[in-house]
């Protein structure tokens, strides 16, 4: 489908929607996984009424593809919102000793009744919510105490709630990822297509590649010229379009008859874009920092 037209909201993901529902009066917390690249495309507008007054921690994953100077930006962005956040990345293990602490600080009216009452100690649930792929079942393996959440590179692994005990001493409700019915902004769902959150086979991904040579032109001018040797001075006269036809000259990739090879440009940019390749890049900035 067309790039301002994307959407993905199969029947699993109302059902999550519901299971979310029906699974808060069993957790003290819920934990939101954002990811870093895109911290506002992937904050699911449904969560704040879904969850109520459930306390709530955000979490931004995978942050070593992300740009470190624009994550210092949106932590700075949370904070004067008077919201905490930490960014983590279950690869590397960065970030992830902070939880504990994220979600004591969260919990602590919680915590201190329990102590009152003599329950000291006692176990916290959370439950872990967020978009498809940002790795919500990763974030629960590096803190299992048995590898039991199934990963893959690909939105919608997870099918089903599952509880997994962790040495942190907080039992995690591994939830299946979900996303809403409408992106009201063409941005969101191109930003969700590119990270690898909305299923490929729904989109247009030469189009989203488009998107994707915008973006780098606006925020990486010269990550995008280093990695595909293109010329500055082209680049920044350059529509989105030009700019992938030139990367797929440059590498080549052409059909017989010297037409682009359109498709194999797009999954290209795409992948490198996924697999870090062409840079630490976060796609977003604040809207009014
Ligand atoms: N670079 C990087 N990759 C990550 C990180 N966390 C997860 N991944 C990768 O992202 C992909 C998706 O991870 P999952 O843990 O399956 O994501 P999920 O949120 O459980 O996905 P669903 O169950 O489909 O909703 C896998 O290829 C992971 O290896 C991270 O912090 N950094
Ligand atoms: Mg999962």
């Amino acid at each position: 489908m067309p790039s301002d037209q994307i959407q993905w909201f199969p029947g699993h993901m109302a059902k999550t929607r519901r299971l979310i529902q029906e699974n808060l009066g069993s957790v003290d917390i819920v934990i939101e996984l954002l990811d870093a690249r895109i911290p506002y495309s992937s904050k699911n507008p449904e969560i704040k009424r879904l969850i109520g007054a459930k306390p709530h921690v955000t979490v931004l994953n995978k942050y070593t593809l992300s740009d470190p100077e624009a994550c210092r930006i949106w932590r700075a962005y949370y904070e004067k919102n008077g919201e905490s956040c930490i960014f983590t990345d279950c690869l590397t293990g960065y970030g992830l000793d902070r939880m504990r602490d994220a979600v004591n600080t969260a919990l602590s009216e919680k915590i201190k009744r329990y102590e009152d009452k003599g329950m000291a100690g006692r176990h916290l649930k959370a439950m872990i919510v967020g978009i498809p792929n940002v790795g919500k079942s990763s974030l629960i393996n590096r803190l299992a105490k048995n590898k039991s959440a199934k990963v893959e590179n690909r939105p919608g692994v997870t099918t089903a709630k599952q509880w997994v005990t962790t040495s942190l001493g907080i039992d995690l409700l591994d939830m299946p990822g979900v996303l809403w019915p409408k992106f009201d902004e063409r941005e969101v769902g191109e930003n969700l297509s590119m990270t690898g959150a909305v299923k490929d086979e729904v989109v247009e991904r030469e189009a989203v590649a488009y998107a994707l040579c915008e973006r780098l032109k606006r925020l990486y001018p010269s990550l995008l010229c280093e990695r595909y040797k293109l010329d500055p001075e082209f680049v920044e006269g350059a529509e989105p379009h030009e700019i992938f036809e030139a990367a797929a000259r440059k590498r080549g990739l052409l059909l017989k008859g010297g037409e682009i090879n359109r498709d194999r440009c797009a999954d290209l940019l795409l992948d490198e874009l996924r697999a870090g390749k062409i840079g630490k890049i976060t796609l977003e900035r604040p809207k009014n920092a």
